[in-house]
Order: structure tokens, then sequence, then C-alpha cells
């Protein structure tokens, strides 16, 4: 197990759109098994592969307070069943120190695999809602900032890249 370096906004590569898992095998397994231990090591409560540089469809999301509900998403699809929004504040371990209001649909419909290549479907809301759809924006280059106003996202831009610079 390892813990994996996270890409940082306005990294380029948070742009790239994930393919699809082919198939889930043991290498899979060992993969999202990087991405829990990097997530908790953060602290964070959702990881996508795209934020490891892994180019391929699946998170990791674990919103419980003691860390014990690990919850994986291989090739996930969200149908929106309510299309009521809640806002939240969103952070994101791409954009370390930023949380802003973000607006998104409050239940949703998954379809996805489980970690023994098994598919699932499940109805969730509230947070976990939230996140997936957060998580999902990043196999699709998406990020969270991209939702706020562009002076909002500029500010945030300049401050990440001066630190990055102080730091690398
Ligand atoms: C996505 O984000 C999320 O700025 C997961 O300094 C977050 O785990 C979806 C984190 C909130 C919905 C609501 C952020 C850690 C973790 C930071 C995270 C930071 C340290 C973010
Ligand atoms: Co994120």
């Amino acid at each position: 197990m390892a813990v994996l370096e996270i890409l940082e906004f306005p990294d380029p590569r948070l742009r790239t759109r994930a393919r699809p898992v082919a198939a889930v095998t043991a290498d899979t397994r060992d993969l999202i098994d990087d991405m829990f231990e990097t997530m908790y090591a953060a602290p964070g409560i959702g990881l996508a592969a795209t934020q490891i540089n892994v180019h391929e469809r699946l998170l990791v999301i674990d919103i419980s307070e003691d860390r014990s509900d690990p919850q994986v998403f291989i090739n996930p699809e969200v149908t929106v069943i309510d299309p009521e929004l809640g806002e939240y504040d969103e952070g994101c371990l791409s954009v370390p120190g930023f949380y802003e209001t973000v607006n998104r649909p409050q239940r949703v419909q998954v379809t996805a695999l489980d970690r023994d290549g098994k598919s699932f479907t499940r109805e969730l809301e509230g947070l976990l809602a939230i996140c997936l759809q957060h998580e999902i924006d990043h196999l699709d280059g998406k990020l969270f900032v991209d939702y706020l106003s562009p002076l909002k996202r500029t500010r945030i831009r300049k401050k990440l890249e001066k630190i990055q610079r102080q730091r690398d």
C-alpha cells in the first residue's frame, strides 16, 4: 500500500477525461487500496483516480466520522431522481485550503461496479450524493471551482500557484 501524490489545481492533468475500467482485476484492487490510504492520510472524504494521475473511471468515498465505511464506485453512471438542488460548502483535495458553496441535485441513483466487479444500483442522498457527483466530475476533467465565478476561480488559481511556487 502507498500514499500517492495528489495533483493540485491548476494542473492540466486534472482536465483529462478518464476512460472506463475495462476489467476489475487484482491491479484495480491494489489501486483502490492505495486510493483509500491516500484519502485517509490527507484526510479527505472522497478521491477520484484522476486526482492521482490515473485516468480510469474509478473513485472512493468514506463520509463516516470514524472512517469505517469505505465505498468504491467503478464506471459509475448517475441519474438525477429529484432535480431539487441543495447547497453545500465543497472542498477538494486538489484545491487545498478553499471551500465554496456549490449547488447540486440532492438525490441521485447510481449504477456502478464494486471492488469485485459486480454491478450494483443504489439511491443516494445528502452529502453522499453530493460527494459522488463531485468525484464523477473529476473523472470528466471538471473541478468544483468551475461552478464559481471566473473572478473567484482566478483568485483561487493565483493563490494556489503562489503556494506551489514557494513549495516546489
Ligand atoms: C469532495 O473533498 C467533497 O481543502 C471531497 O485543506 C468535499 O475530501 C465533496 C480536504 C466536500 C463534497 C463536499 C480539503 C482536505 C478534503 C482541503 C475532500 C484541505 C484538506 C477534501
Ligand atoms: Co475533489
